[in-house]
């Protein structure tokens, strides 16, 4: 490599291998990686790391180490660190399936947090020390400062906060992307904190380039690969009727005056049917639409280069290596129609609030009264995480979940009496759609929102059980204001 991404004179001196800089990684230390939505993570050390775990574990020596990253990764972090059980603990969000096998399993440590609590709970000091800090940049600047690469999430955190830093320097990152990022280092502790300035969605309050002190930086690796490939099914029938129903909803909601014709900004969940919803957005009838999100995925992309999307902010892109191969090509244009932030600041409750964002997430499954399952099933197995779904359906205008009405190939209802794990209350939810229909539970006490999502979100084949359960909770529960038969509350519903 010809070290053109390093132009620091001080810093290109630390330029070593993977291994060799993964031999500065004690065993039980606390690593804070980049990494958000599969975008922007170290690709190099954490795979040098777990060939050393792994023989480490074979001289029955002890190598495990924390990982806290933005969000999930990629089979080349997660996996590889996960295969050699080589993750004390993880947070704040995967989606890994060797990573999630061993949370299942009891032997890792999983916290589950609020993607935009992370940063201010390692400012608090609620999540112990942190040790070293792993993070994918495209260049260094002669004066130290860092670009960063196709996500923020925590970086600027990990940087400010750990002891030791190790830089991977990508130049698969295309160069040209400076200028994109938007990193705020406006934020104080309480009581000091102020009100973060941003009155539209493309505000820029910060700098495009992270702070980083030259003391602290122990190794620069120098990789070029690319980012997770996030492939995307193509709509199917029944994400299509998903993304039909929110988008009649949306467009009433503009005919009755509760929402401006380009809406307001939109934020939109990981997953095949919130891109699918985006796809939707693209055949109209909506124009000059903006998004407050948290992550860019190819569908938001393709509203933007088509025009009817005029500007994006978020924290993280998650695309298909043909949508990043687009990004590449048309940076010059989308340079400017798309911010990248802290994910403290993509996901602030303050900002989220005033902006009056329109929330879409995925769920697991709902309840009858509208408290949502977004993480677990059958309420002890963790599937991802809460990652932002939750700092957005809190705060938002419009809090909007969505999901297939029936999991494994019709078996299991996504509509239940009662969910066996909540992430969202009853008070966050105002909207559930399935490819049934939409349920609209704004100003409906709990009874009657039973009665809409039975009647509108259930599938056809568990509705009479549904309602079945509900008629007999109206009549034998001793409370009735939520009714419930708490002896069967959980029991399996089956199909008629
Ligand atoms: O598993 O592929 O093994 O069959 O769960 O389900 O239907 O493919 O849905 O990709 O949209 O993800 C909630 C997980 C939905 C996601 C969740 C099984 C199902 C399948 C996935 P298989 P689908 P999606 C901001 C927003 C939390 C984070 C969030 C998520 C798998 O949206 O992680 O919202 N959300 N962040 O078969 C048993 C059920 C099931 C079930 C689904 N009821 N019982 N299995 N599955 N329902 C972005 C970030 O925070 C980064």
């Amino acid at each position: 490599m010809d070290h053109s991404r390093v132009m620091s004179s001080t810093l290109r001196s630390r330029i070593m291998s993977a291994e060799e800089a993964a031999a500065l990684v004690p065993h039980g230390a606390n690593v804070g990686m980049s990494g958000f939505t599969g975008s922007g993570y170290p690709k190099a050390l954490p795979q040098a790391l777990a060939r050393r775990i792994e023989q480490a574990h074979v001289c029955g020596e002890p190598l495990r180490i924390g990982v806290w990253t933005g969000a999930s990764t990629a089979p080349e972090l997660d996996g590889a660190l996960a295969q050699v059980n080589g993750i004390e603990l993880r947070l704040p969000y995967q989606s890994d399936p060797i990573t999630r096998q061993r949370i299942n399993a009891g032997t890792m440590e999983y916290i589950d947090i609020h993607l935009s609590h992370v940063a201010q709970f390692a400012w608090f000091g609620f999540l112990g020390h942190l040790d070293v800090a792993v993070i994918e940049v495209a260049a260094i600047l002669p004066d130290g400062r860092l670009v960063p690469s196709t996500s923020i999430g925590n970086n600027k955190t990990w940087l400010d906060q750990a002891d030791r830093i190790i830089l991977e320097v990508n130049s698969w990152m295309d160069p040209a992307m400076q200028g994109m990022h938007d990193i705020y280092y406006g934020t104080r502790l309480p009581p000091h904190r102020k009100p973060v300035p941003i009155l539209a969605p493309g505000d820029r309050i910060g700098e495009t380039t992270f702070h980083c002190d030259p003391n602290k930086v122990v190794a620069i690796i120098e990789t070029d690969a690319p980012d997770r490939d996030t492939v995307f099914n193509p709509p199917d029938a029944t994400s299509e009727a998903i993304a039909g129903h929110i988008l009649e909803f949306l467009g009433h909601e503009v005919r009755r005056g509760r929402l401006p014709p380009e809406l307001l900004p939109i934020q939109s969940g990981v997953g095949n049917v919130a891109n699918a919803v985006m796809a939707g957005l693209e055949e109209g009838p909506f124009n000059r639409l903006t998004a407050y999100t948290e992550v860019l995925q190819d569908g938001m992309l393709n509203l933007i280069r088509s025009g009817r999307m005029v500007l994006a902010s978020a924290t993280a892109l998650s695309l298909s290596a043909e949508a990043a191969k687009l990004f590449g090509r048309e940076l010059a244009t989308l340079k400017d129609r798309i911010v990248l932030r802290t994910q403290e600041i993509s996901n602030h409750p303050e900002v989220i609030r005033r902006l009056g964002v329109i929330a879409m997430n995925g769920m697991i499954e709902a309840d009858i009264y509208g408290n949502v399952n977004s993480t677990h099933i059958r309420g002890t197995s963790i599937m991802n995480g809460i990652g932002g779904s939750g700092d957005f359906a809190r705060n938002a205008y419009l809090s909007i979940f969505m999901t297939p009405a029936t999991a494994k190939g019709g078996t299991i209802s996504a509509i239940v009496p009662m969910v066996t794990h909540v992430d969202h209350t009853e008070h966050d939810v105002q909207i559930m759609v399935t490819e049934c229909g939409l349920a609209d539970l704004r100003g409906l006490s709990p009874k009657q929102r039973a009665r809409v999502i039975i009647g509108n979100c259930a599938h056809p084949s568990f509705r009479p059980a549904l309602q079945d359960y509900f008629d007999r909770a109206c009549r034998f529960s001793p409370g009735k204001h939520t009714p419930h038969l708490l002896d069967e509350a959980f029991r399996i519903i089956q199909p008629r």
